[in-house]
């Protein structure tokens, strides 16, 4: 190729850099095709995706039965906003409400609208139905925690490149340590104000942080002991992704508010959702709250073939088995390994822990070369890799890409560090 000849990888990204706001620096591959657990790059190279967009696309990329709902709903009816009913929401509602055992949902777009939403539902309950004094009520959220990048969010962000420069902030959050019952009852005993619990049950961002056995379960005991919301982001663990249908599940836990997003449409349309019971979700009336494409037609439409496609596919079976060859597999390379120090997470929601610091570069270069040995990952910090592959992925494929992480790995385990 004429060295002078730009690629299309590299008119794509000067394109980004010129015309787009610079909130991420993505790793140097450009993308133009998916499907399943594999996509393609500009120049057609295949790779393995490991982030799945940060688990949104458990289903695989452009899955056929997803790709077919959203097509023919978009030539039918896109959206009528909510000033009307229309014939997909209702259908949504119940399918999605029995699939996941709640008696209502609200439909929003993004995850953290739904967060958000979660947030507002939850005060507003603590005001109407648990008495707390108006503009009093708290949430508890665990440090590190991540719900999403809006001003209230951030709020209750500990991490300072999310918040710094973007104050004031909104009151009346409380963090505490995850994964410790004791500061959870603590501030339950202390506090009678507080409204909720939000949490994640695995803590994605912070680096597939796996609490105790029991965190969860006991966590909602003192909720509703205290008469506090158990409130449980599973945006990014939920919909078959740790080898259940909700990570809550492998502790029996019933949230009284379930937050969802991502996977809820396969990767092909923003879609969440908020579920919660009639005792809660009635404080919701006419005006309170909403979105102009919230539970329109398509993500209707959409979420339904998804969640099919979950259930039809057994995706959380997938994922609990192949997980555990995952975990198994990677472990044996760690008991010879200087460079890896652990691997944790639950079903194919994975991270391996680097034997470097967090400001290290480590963990970049090694996703670098991951990308030359045709596998997509991405750090979630500088000494922690997330591995997370489509849930459709097979065994076959997953002791390939087992090979490729290993044998990267492996280029990198001479190094002095
Ligand atoms: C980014 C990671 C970050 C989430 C949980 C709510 C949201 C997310 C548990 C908000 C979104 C995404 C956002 C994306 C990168 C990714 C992410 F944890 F998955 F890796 F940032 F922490 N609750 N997570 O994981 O949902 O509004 O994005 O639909 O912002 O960089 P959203």
């Amino acid at each position: 190729m004429a060295v002078l000849e730009q690629t299309t990888s590299q008119k794509a990204i000067n394109l980004e850099n010129k015309y787009g706001a610079h909130n991420y620096h993505p790793l140097p591959v450009v993308l133009n095709r998916g499907e399943g657990v594999y996509v393609w790059d500009v120049d057609g190279k295949r790779y393995y995706d490991f982030l799945s967009a940060y688990s949104a696309v458990n289903q695989g990329h452009c899955h056929p039965k997803i790709v077919k709902a959203l097509k023919n709903q978009s030539e039918i009816l896109a959206l009528t906003s909510r000033a009307f009913y229309n014939d997909m929401l209702g259908k949504y509602e119940k399918f999605a409400c029995e699939y996941f055992g709640f008696d209502k949902l609200l439909p929003m777009n993004s995850g953290a609208e739904a967060v958000e939403t979660a947030i507002k539902l939850c005060r507003r309950w603590g005001y109407e139905k648990k008495g707390i004094v108006e503009n009093k009520a708290d949430i508890i959220v665990c440090k590190n925690n991540f719900h999403g990048r809006t001003t209230t969010i951030i709020s209750f962000s500990n991490d300072p490149i999310a918040r710094k420069n973007f104050g004031p902030f909104t009151d009346g959050f409380i963090k505490i340590e995850y994964d410790s019952i004791e500061a959870l009852r603590s501030e339950l005993e202390s506090n009678k104000n507080v409204a909720g619990f939000l949490v994640e049950p695995i803590q994605g961002e912070a680096g597939v942080i796996v609490p105790s056995e029991g965190y969860l379960k006991r966590a909602k005991a003192l909720c509703e002991e205290h008469n506090v919301l158990f409130i449980a982001d599973e945006i990014q663990t939920g919909i078959a992704r740790t080898g259940k249908l909700l990570a809550v599940h492998y502790e029996g836990v019933s949230p009284d508010i379930l937050i969802l997003g991502k996977a809820l449409s396969g990767g092909a349309y923003p879609i969440s959702a908020v579920f919660a019971n009639d005792e809660i979700m009635e404080v919701i009336q006419p005006g309170t709250h909403g979105s102009t494409f919230g539970g329109n037609p398509i993500a209707a439409a959409v979420a339904i073939a998804s969640l099919e496609v979950v259930r039809d596919e057994n995706l959380s079976d997938n994922a609990y088995r192949l997980g555990e060859i995952f975990r198994r597999e990677i472990n044996t390379f760690i008991e010879n390994s200087n460079l890896v120090l652990k691997i944790r997470g639950k079903g194919l929601l994975n991270a391996i822990v680097i034997n470097d610091s967090e400001e290290s570069e480590t963990a970049w270069n090694i996703c670098l070369k991951l990308i030359d040995n045709g596998l997509l990952a991405k750090p979630t910090h500088g000494n922690i890799i997330r591995f997370a592959p489509p849930l459709v992925i097979n065994e076959e494929q997953l002791f390939e890409c087992i090979s490729i992480i290993t044998n990267t790995l492996r280029e990198f385990e001479n190094l002095t560090l």
